[in-house]
């Protein structure tokens, strides 16, 4: 069982039914959002991340209580939070009392605990094909944040050198497995360099050009014909991308039919996109604007590949 059992929460061991601690736009959350969806347990009331009020701490059957944790406010760098999660990201998952950090072994908690069609596989050849995929797709992880930080965020979510102590002070106590002290004193200093963004980028191409050869033979799935773990990972790092201009259709059109099927799914409309959709348009207009003047993403990643 993934569960975290040293908790220095006071919050955590006083929750009933399900609480997820997460936030609408982040991909690393949707994944775990859209699994709840599949698994039919729907989004109940929103309360403050850290609120422990009577009625707050309450389970719901079928529902889960959204703690969102806002990044953009960074209150996953604040003391309250780094007790739930040492590491300072979300999504966080408490079930009655007990707490699941890291939304691969969320996901694989929430196949034990609720059944239905398993994410993570039961066959063993096939487990380990599936989270070899999921391992690459988090390896991945860093790639996306150099690109979405560089091209989406710019100096937004830079931290000024008060919250960049706090950070450090925080991490001190915690365990930063995120690495978001290194990640943010380089890039609150001068963001993320060219020659980062370039490679990473490339990195990102690279393997989805090789998951578009792999969908060819006409599965269904990545893993074939049931949905899995895999599906989750990767459908949201698209998600994010196509956000920030990069063009599935016309680069990858075999990963893309595949991922017009994870959209069409009502977990992903409803657990997904319901609040999303307002910041998700803002970001696709963006990209828009940027392709039109012969800028942005897209742009970038032609000028790259031609080299
Ligand atoms: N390995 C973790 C990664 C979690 C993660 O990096 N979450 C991001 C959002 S996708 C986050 O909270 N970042 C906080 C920040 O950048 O300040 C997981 O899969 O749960």
């Amino acid at each position: 069982m993934p569960q975290v059992n040293d908790t220095l929460s006071t919050i955590v061991p006083r929750l009933e039914g399900l609480h997820l601690f997460h936030f609408d736009g982040a991909p690393c959350a949707q994944r775990v959002r859209f699994v709840l969806g599949e698994k039919g347990l729907r989004r109940g009331r929103e309360v403050k991340f850290d609120a422990v009020s009577a009625d707050s701490i309450q389970g719901k059957d079928s529902l889960w209580t959204s703690r969102s944790v806002s990044l953009i406010k960074k209150e996953n760098m604040t003391p309250s939070y780094a007790q739930i999660n040492p590491n300072m990201v979300v999504p966080a998952l408490v079930h009655d009392g007990r707490l699941y950090l890291e939304s691969m072994d969320i996901i694989e908690y929430l196949d034990q605990a609720f059944g239905g069609s398993p994410f993570v596989p039961a066959d063993s050849a096939l487990r380990e094909t599936t989270l070899t995929l999921v391992q690459q797709a988090k390896e991945l992880h860093l790639s996306l944040r150099y690109v979405s930080f560089r091209w989406s965020l710019g100096r937004l979510a830079m931290l000024n050198p008060k919250e960049n102590k706090n950070l450090k002070n925080l991490a001190a106590h915690g365990d930063d497995k995120e690495n978001l002290v290194s990640f943010y004193d380089a890039y609150s200093n001068k963001g993320i360099p060219q020659h980062l963004f370039d490679e990473h980028l490339l990195k990102l191409y690279q393997a989805f050009n090789d998951l578009n050869s792999q969908l060819r033979d006409g599965r269904t799935f990545l893993m074939g014909d049931a949905i899995s773990i895999a599906d989750v990972f990767w459908s949201m790092k698209i998600l994010r991308l196509i956000e920030c201009g990069y063009l599935f259709a016309e680069l990858h059109p075999t990963l893309y039919q595949w991922y017009q099927r994870m959209v069409a799914r009502p977990a992903f409309q409803n657990e997904v996109m319901v609040n999303n959709r307002m910041l998700n348009r803002v970001w696709r207009s963006k990209a828009t604007i940027e392709r039109i003047f012969g800028l942005g993403l897209n742009n970038a990643l032609h000028k790259l590949i031609a080299t």
